[in-house]
């Protein structure tokens, strides 16, 4: 098969117009810190329970057509030996997996950060392929400041993300490019869309220097919110700043915009999403999820760390995955 080929299968199998992806990719810090707010000790041993409870949820695959993995997960196996990535596939959802290495403080731009990771990537992909991974996701974060991030910030953040995407399409794993604005503070929403605009204009045109195939990558950006200090906006509001700068920035060839819930609540966030779907019009691209926390958050408030509690972690689970579904469609009613 071509790498072509290849990554048009894995589009296709990806993106439709009723799923979403489930982002379980915390790493090593992050999932110790959602383990430490229900009391469970972050063990190999419970990331292991906790991530195949969730992968085998009855009928997930309905409401789910990928899945991003951490490396550890990438190797580990259900209590039946199976592998979490096949476990994943059993349901038609698409295994893939986050291979940036965290970030850092970027040199000569205070408050901006760049992410690591790039060196030996294409060795490691190709274990991770053979291992079952299909797509992987980097993610690059930009703070809002008065002054941040800087244009070093942007141009140095989208080279990352552009250089990612080519190696990853060389090597036949699709792109999910992840440039995150954060929330904290207590900017208004606007200056989080001109932010936001300066990012996904300086991604696009380094993915263009860099020859990536837009028909090939997901783009996994943050709506358009006020800072988490500040808090106002209504779903109509967020919908349309949201899709006035998609509109502006992203080409229609890129198949599918799977956002990032970045700290919004389950609610808000499936509520956000009905209303960018439902004011998206003739939009050319899906408009869908890459949630972790907030497609999780019930799950995980539900497990506690008790094997007693699995069932009713996954029906935790399949509830926000199916209200998403149909805020995928501008179907939600919160009721
Ligand atoms: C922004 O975080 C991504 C989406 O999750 P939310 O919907 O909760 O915002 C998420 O995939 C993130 O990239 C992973 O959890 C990895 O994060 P860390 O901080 O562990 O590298």
């Amino acid at each position: 098969m071509s790498t072509t080929t290849e990554l048009q299968q894995t589009i296709n199998d990806m993106v439709d117009d009723t799923r979403g992806v489930l982002a379980i990719d915390e790493s090593s810090p992050t999932i110790a810190k959602r383990f430490a707010a229900i009391d469970v000790e972050s063990t190999e041993e419970n990331r292991r329970h906790y991530r195949s409870v969730l992968l085998s949820t009855p009928d997930l695959g309905k409401y789910i057509s990928g899945v991003i993995l951490f490396e550890e997960t990438l190797g580990q196996k259900n209590n039946e030996g199976m592998s979490l990535a096949e476990l994943a596939w059993q349901q038609a959802i698409v295994p893939g997996i986050k291979v940036d290495k965290g970030k850092g403080p970027l040199p000569s731009a205070p408050g901006d950060s760049i992410t690591y990771g790039l060196d030996g990537l294409a060795e490691r992909l190709e274990g991770y392929k053979a291992q079952g991974a299909r797509f992987a996701k980097w993610r690059e974060v930009y703070a809002i400041t008065d002054t941040n991030p800087s244009c070093l910030g942007l141009h140095a953040n989208a080279e990352m993300l552009a250089r990612y995407a080519a190696v990853c399409q060389a090597a036949g794993i699709v792109p999910i490019v992840e440039p995150e604005v954060l929330m904290d503070g207590n900017h208004d929403i606007d200056r989080c869309a001109e932010v936001t605009e300066h990012v996904l204009h300086s991604v696009f045109h380094a993915l263009h220097k860099h020859h990536v195939s837009l028909e090939h990558m997901v783009l996994k950006p943050n709506m358009i919110v006020p800072g988490i200090d500040l808090r106002t906006a209504d779903p109509e509001e967020v919908a349309s700043e949201t899709l006035k700068v998609l509109r502006r920035t992203v080409p229609a060839a890129v198949p599918s915009i799977n956002f990032l819930s970045g700290g919004q609540g389950p609610e808000e966030a499936t509520r956000n999403l009905n209303a960018i779907n439902r004011s998206a019009g003739n939009a050319p691209w899906q408009l869908s999820i890459s949630y972790g926390r907030a497609l999780q958050q019930p799950a995980l408030h539900a497990w506690l760390g008790k094997a007693e509690n699995d069932a009713v972690t996954q029906q935790a689970l399949l509830n926000r995955a199916k209200l998403n579904s149909l805020a995928r469609q501008g179907k939600y009613e919160s009721e």
